[in-house]
C-alpha cells in the first residue's frame, strides 16, 4: 500500500506521469490477449502480437491493395500478386520493441520500398512518407532519406513463411534499423508528404520520430548498438 502511494507521487515526471505512459504500453498487449495474462508474464525473446485496434479485417491475394499517392508523378496501387512479382530482399535481424522485448535473428523477406519510390516518382517537395494500415487507425512516418535505405522492406514474408494476420500480413513495413513501432503492420497506404507526419505512437506516446535502434527513447532497459 505504502509502495503504491509511493509510486504515484513519483509518477509524476515532466508533465506526463508514469502510469500514464505505462498503461499505454500495456494496453495493446492487453488487446491482443483478452486473458490478461500475457502481460504479466516476463519479457522474454518471442513476439508480442501488437493491435491498438479491436480486431482487424482479414485481408488476402483477392482483395489486397496496397496504394502508393501523395506527392507522386505516377501514383500506383498494387495487388499482391504484383507485389510478389517484383525483386525480394531477405534480411536477418533482431526484432526490437522500445517497452523492452527482443527477438533475435528474424527472417524478413519483401520488396524494398525504395523500389516502390522510384515506379512511383516522387515529386521534388516529397519529402517525407505516411504509412497507412487498413485496421483504419495505425499510422508511422520515414523521411524519404531513411525510406531509401536498403534495409527498408515492404514486408511479404517472416520467419520463412507469409506473414500472418496476427504479424500484420498480409503485407506489413519492416525498418531493419529502428525500433518494431516504425515497422507498420497491415500496411495500406504509402502515402508522399511534403513534411513528416508523427505516426500514432509517436503522438499518443511521445515516441521518437527518428526511431533508431540504440537510442532508447528512455524505454529499452537493454538497447542493442
Ligand atoms: N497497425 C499496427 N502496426 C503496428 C503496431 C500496431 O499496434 N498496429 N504496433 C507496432 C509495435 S509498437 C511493434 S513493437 C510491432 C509489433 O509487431 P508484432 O505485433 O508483429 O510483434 O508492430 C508495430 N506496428
Ligand atoms: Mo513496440
Amino acid at each position: 500500500m505504502l509502495g503504491l502511494i509511493a509510486m504515484g507521487a513519483a509518477g509524476i515526471v515532466g508533465g506526463r506521469s508514469v502510469q500514464d505512459r505505462l498503461a499505454k504500453a500495456i494496453a495493446p498487449i492487453q488487446n491482443a490477449d483478452p486473458t490478461g495474462l500475457i502481460s504479466l508474464l516476463p519479457l522474454g525473446a518471442t513476439f508480442r502480437y501488437y493491435s491498438v485496434t479491436g480486431s482487424v479485417p482479414s485481408r488476402d491475394a483477392a482483395n489486397y491493395r496496397l496504394d502508393v499517392r501523395g506527392l507522386v508523378r505516377r501514383p500506383m496501387s498494387y495487388t499482391l500478386t504484383d507485389l510478389e512479382k517484383m525483386p525480394q530482399t531477405t534480411l536477418v535481424r533482431d526484432f526490437q520493441c522500445v517497452t523492452g522485448w527482443r527477438v533475435p535473428e528474424v527472417q524478413w523477406s519483401g520488396v524494398r520500398l525504395s523500389d516502390l519510390l522510384d515506379a512511383a516518382q516522387p515529386a521534388a517537395d516529397a519529402r517525407a512518407i505516411s504509412f497507412g494500415s487498413f485496421d483504419g487507425t495505425y499510422t508511422e512516418s520515414l523521411t524519404i532519406e531513411q525510406a531509401r535505405r536498403s534495409d527498408v522492406l515492404v514486408a511479404l514474408q517472416m520467419l520463412g513463411r507469409p506473414v500472418t494476420h496476427a504479424h500484420g500480413g498480409p503485407v506489413r513495413m519492416y525498418v531493419a534499423p529502428m525500433y518494431g513501432y516504425k515497422s507498420t503492420k497491415w500496411l495500406s497506404s504509402i502515402e508522399l508528404t511534403a513534411d513528416v507526419v508523427p505516426g500514432y505512437w509517436e503522438d499518443e506516446g511521445n515516441y521518437d520520430v527518428d526511431g533508431w535502434i540504440g537510442n532508447s527513447n528512455g524505454r529499452d532497459d537493454e538497447p542493442v548498438g
